[in-house]
C-alpha cells in the first residue's frame, strides 16, 4: 500500500526507476494492495489500471521492489486475468481484447474480490443496544450529551436535578448587534465533543481537586446534571420574556436534588441570550441565598445608569444589557464591595460619573491589562480575600475575550483575554462558594464557520461545571 499511495501523491510526475521493455513481469505484479482489497472496484477500475499501465510504460513510476518484496507499484494477481497482459501490450492491443474475454476476466476478478473484501459482523436485526448511548452525532442535541427533561413542568418536580443547564434565547436588550437569541443552540453544537475523558489541564496544577473532575462521566461524581433545554421567551415584549425566564428558573429550584451531594438546591448555569438575562438569575439567587458576590467577566461595566444608557424615557427601554447590574444593585441583590468586574476595557460613556456610579453599585475592577501586571495569582488572591464565604455568582460575557478569540458577539472590544487566560482564572476560583453562573452574548450570526465563539463558550460552561462539582468532592 505504501507504494500505491506513493504513486498517488506523486501524481505520476517523478521518474524513479523507469520500466524497460523485457523487464520481468513479476516486477510489476504482486498480490492485491490493501487498498484494492478494501475498496475493490471503487479504486481498482479499468481506467485506473490503464492509467497505471501508461505511467509504467512512460517511465513515470518505479517498478522497483520494495522491502516487502512487492513492487513499489503494487498490483493484484488478477492483472493478467482482467486485461490479458501476458506481456506488455500497447493500448491498441488492449482495445482488441474480445468482449467475451473481458467479461470472463471481470467475473474472475469479481470472484477474487469477494474473497478479498473485508468482512463485517452486524448485530442481530432487533438489537438496538448500540443505538441509544453515546456518539457525537446521535440523539437530540443537549449540552455535553446530558439528559434532558421538562424541567418547568410541575409534574416533573420530583425528578431530581443537582445542576441544571438552561438556555435563555433572548436578545432584545442589546444596544448594538443582536443575534444572541441563537446562542444556546450554537453553544450546544460547540459542546458535541465533550464526553467522558478527563481534561488534563483542568485545575491549574496537579494538586487541584479539579484535576479529577469529569462532568461527563457519571461514574466520577454523584451529581445529576440535566440540560433543561431553552425557556420559551417571547421576542415581542422584554418584560414578559424576562418574567418567563424568572418563572422557568424558579421552577428548576422546585425540583428535588438527588441527595447524593451536599447542596440545598439545584444549581443553575444559564446560557444566554444577551446580558439582560442575568438580572433574572441574580434575582432568583438573591431570593434563595441572600446578597450575592458577582464575578462579572466582561469588557463593559454593565452598571450604567439607565439615564446614561437607554435614555431613561421609559422603564421598558431602561432595562437592557448595559444597565442590568445597576438594577441588581438597586434591588439589593449584590453584596456591596464584594463584586468584581474582570477583564474590563471598554470605554465609559461619561467617565467620571460612570466610575463613581459603578463603585456605588458595589464593584471592584480588574481590567484586561491588569492581568499583565498582576498575573493570575494576585488577581485570584484579591478576589478570594474579598469574597470570602459569600455566595458567588459567575457571569461571563463572552466579549471579555479578545475578538480574535471570540468574534461572534454583539459589542466587541479589542485587547481582551485569550481563551487560555480566561479558563486559567476561572479554574483558579476553585474553593469559592459558587452557586451558579452564566455565559452570555454569544451571537452566532457573527461567529466564524468554525464556531470559534461557541466553542469558547462551551469551554467556559465546562469550567463552571467543574467549579460546581468540585465543591462536593
Ligand atoms: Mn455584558
Amino acid at each position: 500500500m505504501r507504494g500505491f499511495l506513493h504513486f498517488i501523491f506523486l501524481g505520476c510526475t517523478v521518474a524513479l526507476s523507469p520500466y524497460k521493455y523485457g523487464q520481468d513481469i513479476m516486477n510489476i505484479e504482486a498480490s492485491a494492495s490493501l487498498l484494492d482489497q478494501l475498496y475493490g472496484e471503487l479504486v481498482d477500475s479499468k481506467e485506473s489500471r490503464e492509467h497505471k499501465f501508461n505511467c509504467i510504460n512512460e517511465g513515470k513510476v518505479s517498478t522497483t521492489k520494495n522491502n516487502a518484496g512487492k513492487s513499489d507499484f503494487v498490483e493484484d494477481v488478477n492483472y493478467n486475468e482482467r486485461f490479458a497482459f501476458g506481456t506488455f501490450q500497447t493500448m491498441n492491443d488492449l482495445i482488441r481484447i474480445s468482449e467475451t474475454q473481458q467479461r470472463t476476466s471481470r467475473m474472475n476478478a469479481h470472484e477474487k474480490y469477494l474473497t478479498h473484501r473485508s468482512s463485517i459482523k452486524f448485530p442481530e436485526n432487533d438489537d438496538t443496544s448500540d443505538l441509544f448511548t453515546g456518539g457525537i452525532f446521535g440523539g437530540l442535541l443537549t449540552f455535553g450529551g446530558f439528559k434532558t427533561m421538562q424541567c418547568f413542568n410541575s409534574n416533573m418536580f420530583d425528578h431530581p436535578i443537582d445542576i441544571a443547564i438552561v438556555g435563555a434565547p433572548f436578545d432584545t436588550g442589546t444596544s448594538y448587534r443582536p443575534g444572541a437569541r441563537f446562542g444556546p443552540e450554537a453553544i450546544r453544537l460547540g459542546a458535541r465533543r465533550l464526553h467522558e475523558g478527563v481534561t488534563p489541564v483542568r485545575g491549574n496544577g496537579p494538586n487541584s481537586k479539579l484535576r479529577k473532575v469529569n462532568p461527563y462521566d457519571s461514574k466520577s461524581h454523584n451529581f445529576t446534571i440535566i440540560d433543561c433545554g431553552d425557556v420559551p421567551m417571547t421576542p415581542f415584549d422584554n418584560r414578559f420574556a424576562l418574567n418567563q425566564l424568572y418563572r422557568a428558573e424558579r421552577a428548576i429550584h422546585k425540583h428535588s436534588t438527588s441527595g447524593k451531594v451536599d447542596i440545598p438546591l439545584p444549581k443553575i448555569i444559564t446560557i444566554g441570550g444577551d446580558h439582560t438575562i442575568t438580572l433574572m438569575a441574580l434575582r432568583l439567587a438573591y431570593e434563595k441565598y441572600g446578597r450575592i458576590a458577582v464575578l462579572h467577566f466582561d469588557s463593559h461595566i454593565d452598571t450604567w445608569n439607565p439615564k446614561i444608557l437607554g435614555g431613561g424615557y421609559s422603564d421598558y427601554m431602561s432595562l437592557n444589557h448595559g444597565t442590568f447590574l445597576h438594577y441588581a444593585a438597586e434591588n439589593g441583590y449584590l453584596e456591596p464591595g464584594k463584586c468584581f468586574h474582570l477583564g474590563l476595557r471598554a470605554p465609559y460613556i461619561l467617565a467620571t460619573y460612570d466610575q463613581k456610579h459603578d463603585r456605588e453599585c458595589g464593584f471592584n475592577t480588574i481590567t484586561a491589562r491588569d492581568l499583565d501586571d498582576m498575573g493570575k495569582e494576585k488577581i485570584v488572591t484579591q478576589i478570594k480575600e474579598t469574597v470570602g464565604e459569600t455566595p458567588v455568582y459567575v457571569s461571563v460575557d463572552i466579549d471579555v475575550l479578545d475578538p480574535s478569540t471570540a468574534p461572534g458577539t454583539g459589542t466587541m472590544e479589542i485587547g481582551g483575554w485569550t481563551g487560555r487566560e480566561l479558563l486559567t482564572i476561572l479554574d483558579a476560583l476553585e474553593g469559592l462558594n459558587i452557586i451558579g453562573g452564566d455565559v452570555v452574548e454569544v451571537s452566532p450570526p457573527y461567529d466564524t464557520n468554525s464556531e470559534v465563539t461557541s466553542l469558547a463558550a462551551t469551554a467556559i460552561i465546562d469550567s463552571l461545571l467543574g467549579l460546581l462539582i468540585v465543591q462536593s468532592i
